[in-house]
């Protein structure tokens, strides 16, 4: 059975809106770039870039060889699809300011390589955009880059695993594509994604539970007494299977990480907008993801996805 590819899918959705034109363009540039870095990591310790690259990155996390390698890459073809104003980046302090003419018309804000860390022992990993409108007729600005999860209007992430997937989100629309071993790009294997109705695992770093105040460790055991645990140490993975199988991922904030570890920007914003087109809901534990105004480019967020009625429950117990 022939399966749509990703560029008839993006052609036939959005090639005749102008509130989508150039779109097309920046998720294909993403495709290209999952692609090679699929085939990277393939290759990664016979090419023996498994080590860290020397230094740290913004964060004071020590930098993985692929990190910066994934970030060129799609800096490198997002740059070039010539829709894309502008690109933060996990891996990159300030903002890649690209273009400013009229058809610069998208802003994307990206963790290029998520769980980097799991690279050595095979884990799954991936890649996560948020894709802004760039405001019309202003100029291109650090602050281009700073708006709330709620004006996103696409969000991709990708996973590096068993099989290499893409997942693209737009209002009331989350495709799931899967890369053809074969040749031929990313096919459309999982249409109309929604969170299933029964909610079956939770992923919680639950190692921390000494580092976290009471109420979060009374949600964390009303997660542990209802749901099974399924935690693989990377949010794309975890967030994916539960996506798919039903499930809700939570990284609380906790003494160490008091705003939480995960970035709102780049990896809470777009995983958020995902959450909520597919039925479900994102939350900081004190309110929705999507409504929190940025202040700062890497700005930590405690971060809840899941089911809507699962994330509500937890919320609810987190507050009482
Ligand atoms: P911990 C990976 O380093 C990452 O940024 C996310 O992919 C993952 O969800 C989280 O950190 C895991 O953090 O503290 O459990 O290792």
């Amino acid at each position: 059975m022939k399966m749509t590819t990703l560029t008839e899918h993006v052609d036939s959705s959005w090639a005749n809106d102008p509130a989508h034109e150039g779109l097309g363009s920046v998720v294909k540039a993403i495709a290209d770039g999952a692609r090679q870095i699929q085939a990277k990591l393939q290759a990664a310790a016979i090419a023996d870039v498994l080590s860290a690259a020397g230094g740290v990155n913004v964060h004071g996390e020590a930098v993985q060889i692929l990190d910066e390698q994934s970030s060129d890459t799609f800096i490198r073809l997002l740059g070039e699809s010539g829709s894309v104003a502008a690109i933060g980046s996990e891996e990159v302090a300030e903002g890649v300011l690209v273009g400013d003419s009229p058809d610069h018309r998208w802003v994307v804000l990206m963790d290029p390589l998520d769980g980097s860390s799991n690279i050595d022992v095979a884990v799954s990993v991936g890649s996560i955009f948020g894709v802004w409108k760039r405001p019309p007729n202003e100029p291109v600005t650090p602050e281009t880059m700073l708006r709330p999860g709620s004006e996103q209007v696409a969000a991709v992430y990708t996973v590096y695993g068993s099989s290499a997937v893409l997942v693209a989100a737009t209002a009331g629309s989350v495709q799931g594509f899967t890369l053809d071993p074969s040749g031929g790009g990313f096919r459309l294997t999982h249409p109309d994604i929604r969170f299933p109705e029964k909610c079956q695992y939770y992923s919680v770093p639950d190692g921390y539970y000494k580092n976290w105040d009471a109420p979060t460790r009374a949600a964390a055991e009303m997660l542990r007494d209802t749901y099974s645990l399924r935690y693989v140490g990377s949010l794309v993975a975890d967030f994916h299977r539960n996506l798919l199988k039903g499930g809700i991922f939570w990284y609380p904030a906790d003494t160490k990480n008091p705003d939480g570890k995960l970035r709102l920007m780049y990896e809470a914003n777009p995983l958020g907008f995902v959450a909520e087109q597919a039925g479900g809901a994102a939350s900081s534990g004190s309110r929705p993801i999507l409504d929190i105004r940025p202040e700062k480019l890497h700005q930590r967020v405690p971060l809840m996805l899941g089911p809507a009625g699962a994330v509500e429950r937890t919320v609810s117990i987190l507050n009482t």
